[in-house]
């Protein structure tokens, strides 16, 4: 039944960008050639994936010029490079289509060969070369960077596999290999002639540059993602094939294969895994030769010059391994001195923390580099003998100095490498920065307090408001007059003044309502569950992870269970509590919690009691495009991390800007939401950060769940044979994490604690979603206010204040 409504209309007032005599024809007839090419058939008989691949094509083909054109501005002056090991971009098409204002046009051409634009659109895969709000937030700032005419790249790796497919199989989450490119990726173009050569001790390898154009709004500049795929040196081993070794030449491509194979399927741990570090290595090293090169190219071989033209951003650790590699190329090949290389290098970083958790920091064994990159080690140890030269100097103390030598215990630190080598460190929100002053590098702090800043993320207006609700695009244009918001979302904070007009209102309150109705039929298509659209819709989407404590929500659905299974004539406001969460597959717990919310969901679905009072609703292999979906959708945002733990969240702000109410707790970039919004807009509950050291130095999880009302059932609920883990003990364990005592249990995230803080919260909510108009007041004012979370502004502040760069000249 779902068409795509909501994906596929555009603002006809905008003129075209690409102009002609008739953009609509000229794309007809392109897109039948392109199609024919792909397909090798009439695209009217045509698959809605190969239309997709054609049309795709046809896109490319509009804006290879201005690519062109716009990797040559950008290279006349400074530039800067998004260093990352994770771009989370999901969909292409109508992203590039509404940038060039073509969807119109596409929609006619598609339709001349008897084809729709939505199923067209549905046919693409997600491009997930990324784990979530980390790799996310670089696909962000590089659709900002373009539309802000900023001359950036990106630079990571072509995953052949990216983060796997998730199925459920009786509740339990499986995982399945997501071959994206496989049958063809338009948006990716192969540079041949700019491949480099990485070398490992033990083995040489091509990285072959795949380009992804980004285009921007409204303007004509192109940025560029750079993902590099490895390749054997040769094609084929003839010697080897020859001398009847077939399958030595096969294992050995298979072995530089591998190294790009796969995604490492983590968020904020990682996994100790030679592989990884090759990675980082092999994508580190290649773009920081391609850039070398071009330097040299431009200005000659002094490269004292370098930190002027160029200036890199590292995405959290995972890049780290550049800072060696740019001493060892400065060094090497082109003969620097240390001291030169050294000043170069410490002007050219910038390091991005993302997390507050301690154990998330990568250190890599020793032996890994000594197996893997001798030179790069021994550069690695000179850094080291000189920092702690220089930290004596200062008159550090020495088991400090042993603390944050880039070497210890046998280890290598790659945040203290980073910290070290980087003229700037940042933070992703206000409360996330002080920690990181407070805490997590608080020595650092102490020894160089100019390098800290607070980069307070944000998330593009393109994508999560102008494409994914055109409804509110469409009210909104009309608000102000124009399209001007979607690249200055600023442009909707005076809007807040209209919140008393019962007209807007009562459109907002359609849009909303229309949004809810599309996903509704979109999770009944896609997952056969029927949910009523006048529930509220209560939305957490997000990794599944402990500290994100999905678990609070899932015990307030069962608390609320059992409240109408006591009260069958119990008068609750309708609610619909929507999951989507992947768990990493080694993560044992996570994993227990998604078979736990499924159990909950067969438990409270399937109860006729219960009715359309509370469903549960978990939406399977969560990625970028269901998001689109379901944040247009949704009444309340659950952002209800333990305080201190979520540096800042992206998620709480693509909901703000839809629309939907914060329901969360004083963490990460809820504390600066509350602050834009209004603490009677938003609704949040909980211990803060600065009270929990102390109430979880006396916390008793058992007495404060048994003196909750409602909360010991709750959580007996787990083994009592209410809900049923397949045998797995997973909910035993679930259970032992709360409530006994060890470094592995006493319920470290507060879940209990905040229990019936955040039940007063969630219930008070429900009971203000009744006041349609009022709640719908509280919307509006979230839409206007959210402004501060526009990527562009985030960008805006990287570029004036660590970057140093400007717009490209036109
Ligand atoms: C993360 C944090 O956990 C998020 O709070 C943050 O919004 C995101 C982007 O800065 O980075 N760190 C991480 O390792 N994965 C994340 O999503």
């Amino acid at each position: 039944r779902w068409a795509g409504p909501t994906t596929v209309e555009s603002r006809a007032s905008l003129p075209p960008l690409i102009q002609g005599e008739n953009v609509t024809s000229d794309l007809t007839s392109s897109l039948g050639s392109f199609t024919r090419a792909v397909a090798g058939r009439s695209p009217e008989s045509s698959t809605p994936l190969e239309v997709w691949a054609g049309l795709s094509a046809t896109i490319v083909d509009r804006i290879a010029e201005d690519w062109e054109q716009s990797a040559l501005r950008a290279s006349a002056g400074r530039q800067q490079h998004y260093f990352s090991a994770e771009f989370l971009m999901g969909r292409a098409l109508l992203n590039n289509l509404t940038n060039l204002n073509l969807v119109d046009d596409a929609k006619k051409a598609v339709e001349a060969y008897g084809q729709n634009l939505s199923d067209v659109l549905e046919a693409e895969r997600d491009a997930a070369l990324g784990n979530g709000g980390l790799g996310r937030l670089a696909a962000c700032f590089l659709d900002s960077c373009a539309t802000l005419d900023l001359p950036v790249t990106g630079y990571g790796i072509l995953y052949r596999y990216g983060l796997f497919k998730q199925s459920f199989e009786n509740g339990f989450q499986h995982e399945h290999p997501d071959p994206w490119m496989e049958e063809g990726y338009p948006f990716v173009v192969r540079r041949e002639e700019q491949s480099r050569y990485v070398k490992f001790d033990d083995m040489d390898v091509r990285a072959v540059p795949y380009d992804m154009p980004i285009t921007g709004y409204g303007t004509n500049n192109v940025g560029t993602l750079r993902l590099w795929k490895s390749e054997p040196m040769e094609e084929f081993d003839y010697d080897a094939f020859n001398s009847q070794r077939f399958t030595d030449a096969i294992v050995e491509r298979e072995r530089v294969a591998d190294l790009c194979r796969v995604l490492y399927p983590n968020d904020t741990t990682y996994e100790g895994k030679v592989l990884r570090v090759r990675q980082q290595y092999f994508f580190v090293s290649a773009s920081l030769q391609a850039m070398v090169d071009a330097y040299v190219e431009k200005h000659g071989d002094d490269l004292t010059g370098f930190a002027e033209y160029n200036c890199i951003q590292l995405n959290d650790t995972h890049p780290v391994l550049a800072i060696p590699e740019l001493m060892r190329i400065l060094l090497d090949d082109h003969g620097m001195t240390w001291e030169d290389a050294w000043e170069v290098t410490t002007r050219t970083f910038a390091y991005t923390n993302h997390t507050t958790l301690a154990e998330a920091l990568e250190t890599w064994e020793y032996s890994i580099f000594q197996q893997l990159f001798g030179r790069v080690l021994e550069i690695v140890a000179e850094i080291d003998r000189r920092f702690r030269i220089d930290m004596a100097q200062r008159g550090i103390a020495d088991h400090r100095v042993d603390y944050l030598a880039p070497i210890s215990n046998g280890r290598i630190h790659m945040a203290w490498i980073a910290c070290y080598a980087s003229f700037s460190i940042n933070g992703v929100a206000a409360i996330h920065t002080n920690i990181l002053k407070k805490d997590t590098l608080q020595d650092w702090y102490q020894i160089w307090p100019e390098k800290f800043n607070n980069k307070t993320n944000g998330v593009t207006p393109r994508r999560w408001l102008n494409q994914c609700n055109p409804r509110l695009a469409r009210l909104l244009d009309k608000q102000v007059g124009s399209d001007a918001w979607v690249s200055d979302l600023d442009l909707l904070k005076p809007l807040a003044k209209k919140v008393k007009g019962k007209r807007l209102i009562n459109e907002l309150i359609k849009v909303k309502k229309a949004n809810k109705q599309d996903f509704a039929d979109w999770i009944e298509k896609r997952q056969g569950i029927t949910i009523n659209p006048d529930a509220a819709f209560d939305v957490q989407i997000k990794r599944l992870h402990e500290y994100k404590r999905q678990l609070l929500n899932a015990f307030y659905v069962l608390d609320r269970y059992f409240q109408i299974k006591d009260d069958p004539s119990l008068d609750v406001t309708p609610s619909v509590a929507i999951f989507g969460a992947k768990a990493a597959p080694g993560y044992f717990r996570a994993k227990a919690i998604i078979k736990l919310i499924n159990e909950i969901a067969e438990l409270v679905n399937n109860d006729p009691e219960i009715g359309d009072r509370l469903k549960v609703v978990f939406i399977e292999n969560y990625n970028v495009s269901p998001a689109e979906k379901v944040i247009p959708a949704a009444d309340i945002s659950e952002q209800i991390s333990t305080a201190g733990k979520e540096a800042s969240g992206t998620g709480n702000m693509k909901f703000m800007m839809n629309g939907a109410l914060t329901l969360g707790t004083l963490d990460g970039a809820n504390v600066e939401i509350v602050d834009a919004v209004g603490e009677n807009n938003a609704y949040i509950f909980g211990a803060k950060e600065e009270e929990l050291p102390e109430l979880m130095a006396s916390y008793d999880p058992y007495a404060t769940m048994e003196a909750t009302p409602g909360l010991t059932r709750v959580v007996n609920a787990l083994t009592d044979g209410t809900l049923n883990d397949g045998g797995s003990g997973m909910f035993a364990d679930i259970r032992r994490s709360l409530l006994e005592s060890g470094p592995d249990g006493s319920d470290v995230y507060y879940v209990l604690g905040d229990f019936a803080s955040y039940r007063e919260a969630r219930d008070r909510a429900l009971e203000d979603y009744r006041d349609e108009v009022e709640w719908a007041r509280k919307c509006w004012l979230n839409i206007c206010a959210s402004g501060r979370f526009s990527s562009d502004r985030t960008i805006r502040d990287y570029a004036n204040e660590v970057w140093h760069i400007e717009p490209i000249e036109k």
